[in-house]
């Protein structure tokens, strides 16, 4: 692990990223110096990097000159472009210190894409955009969660003024035709909105505007997933030509998002369970308003490509991105000029977890965050971190004090931790805890 010091989100005056120095506030300053640093890496603008590839590979599902290509959008943006200019409410979760990476009150590591929705609408004249950069977010620890990855936004708008007739309905389900088609079963089992939960915009689209257009947004991202899995499996077909895969599976299910409506999530079936690969919808009018374009109406959606980069290379752990190890890297040599190439990850040997337990009393005097919790971990442990998981929380019947305890594993990409190393990483983990979050231990 690295003995520098992962968690100095203490006060400095100043902070440098990609070549601009903002000024920081104490009072909101949260950004660790190994999440700083992770924003020089750009490993979606990486050649042969898994990450750009997969980012290439889905930019090939929406074409130039429909969609415009935006890659290299500062991950420093103000709190009304993370969440305002989405109509995101005053009090929401998300805005929360213990969410968000902040560089003062009105600036932040972007949490989403979305950041740059409304300023692409105002901008952009082309009729689509996809927007591919890294993001940033205070989260658990698993294989599937780290607090930087990568998100690619896309959005398609049609205009009022310029369709045949002003049949906006008629023109979208035109361009339905034009989409790739495929014959994998998709699982869409809710309807496509709910006049409480899921409702269409009805002040601004009609039913057959709304139907037309999550058609064509469910289609074009179903179309996308099926190729990366078609790519996949000739992958995997080339190194063993008896391969069998399990069967591609896919779902749609209802969501929320400020900034949409109605909106749906995508799930991919992997590893014997649903994971989440994006979240869309029907671009809320404001936002167009806001933008100057109030004739234009359409979808947009986000996507993690991380995910997408593991389920397309069989990558299991998401850390294993950040790797700057050979074994890892020399995997993808070639393959950003000749996607063809493509084969599948090989797993290198893991080196044996080491496993601690951490349990104690939540303090009585302020809040307990899981995700700073995480944060101190990943503060001392950094990407030997492997996985943090709760095992027993319950409530002391007569004080009523609150206990909590965590299984953490720890695992190096590059050698087996002593037993007196992972003791002595145990240790200064449990000492940050109760110094940052006044924790008790037991
Ligand atoms: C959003 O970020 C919305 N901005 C998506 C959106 C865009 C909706 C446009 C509508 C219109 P969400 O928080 O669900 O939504 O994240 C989108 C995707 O990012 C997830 O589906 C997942 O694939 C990925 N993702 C989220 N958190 C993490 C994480 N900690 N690590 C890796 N990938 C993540
Ligand atoms: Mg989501």
């Amino acid at each position: 692990y690295a003995s520098r010091a992962y968690y100095s989100s203490d006060h400095k005056k100043n902070i440098t990223i990609q070549g601009t120095a903002y000024e920081t506030d104490p009072k909101w300053f949260n950004v660790p110096s190994a999440v700083a640093d992770a924003t020089s890496r750009q490993l979606h603008l990486q050649k042969d990097h898994p990450i750009s590839i997969t980012r290439q590979i889905i930019e090939s599902s929406f074409p130039t000159p429909t969609f415009k290509y935006h890659r290299t959008f500062s991950p420093v943006v103000s709190t009304h472009q993370n969440f305002d200019s989405l109509g995101f409410p005053k009090d929401h979760v998300g805005r929360a210190k213990s969410d968000t990476y902040y560089i003062n009150e009105t600036t932040l590591l972007r949490t989403h894409t979305s950041a740059h929705q409304a300023d692409t609408f105002r901008a952009d004249e082309s009729d689509g955009y996809l927007i591919a950069a890294d993001v940033y977010r205070r989260d658990a620890i698993d294989a599937s969660h780290y607090p930087v990855f990568h998100q690619m936004e896309g959005a398609m708008s049609w205009d009022r003024t310029k369709v045949p007739d002003g049949d906006v309905a008629k023109a979208v389900w035109k361009d339905v035709e034009k989409l790739p088609k495929h014959n994998i079963k998709v699982e869409d089992p809710q309807p496509a909105w709910n006049d409480k939960t899921n409702p269409i915009q009805d002040k601004h689209h009609s039913v057959a505007e709304v139907e037309a257009i999550g058609c064509h947004l469910k289609r074009s991202l179903e179309a996308m997933v099926v190729d990366l899995f078609t790519r996949a499996k000739s992958a995997a077909l080339k190194a063993n030509p008896d391969f069998v895969d399990e069967p591609l599976q896919m779902r749609w299910v209802e969501a929320y998002f400020p900034f949409t409506s109605p909106s749906w999530e995508l799930e991919v079936y992997y590893a014997g369970d649903w994971l989440e690969v994006l979240g869309c919808g029907v671009v809320k009018q404001d936002l167009y308003i806001n933008a100057g374009v109030p004739h234009k109406l359409g979808w947009a959606f986000g996507l993690g490509i991380d995910r997408l980069a593991m389920l397309l290379f069989k990558i299991s752990d998401i850390r294993l991105f950040w790797s700057q190890d050979p074994r890892f890297l020399s995997q993808f040599t070639g393959v950003s000029d000749s996607p063809s190439s493509l084969s599948r990850f090989v797993p290198f040997s893991k080196y044996p977890p080491a496993l601690r337990d951490v349990s104690f009393w939540l303090p009585k005097d302020r809040e307990f965050h899981e995700n700073d919790f995480m944060e101190v971990i990943r503060s001392i442990g950094g990407d030997a971190v492997e996985e943090v998981k709760l095992f027993d929380s319950f409530t002391h019947p007569k004080t009523g004090e609150q206990s909590r305890a965590y299984n953490v594993v720890y695992r190096s990409w590059d050698r087996t931790f002593t037993k007196e190393e992972a003791n002595e990483l145990h240790e200064q983990v449990r000492a940050q805890l109760i110094e940052k979050l006044g924790l008790r231990m037991r």
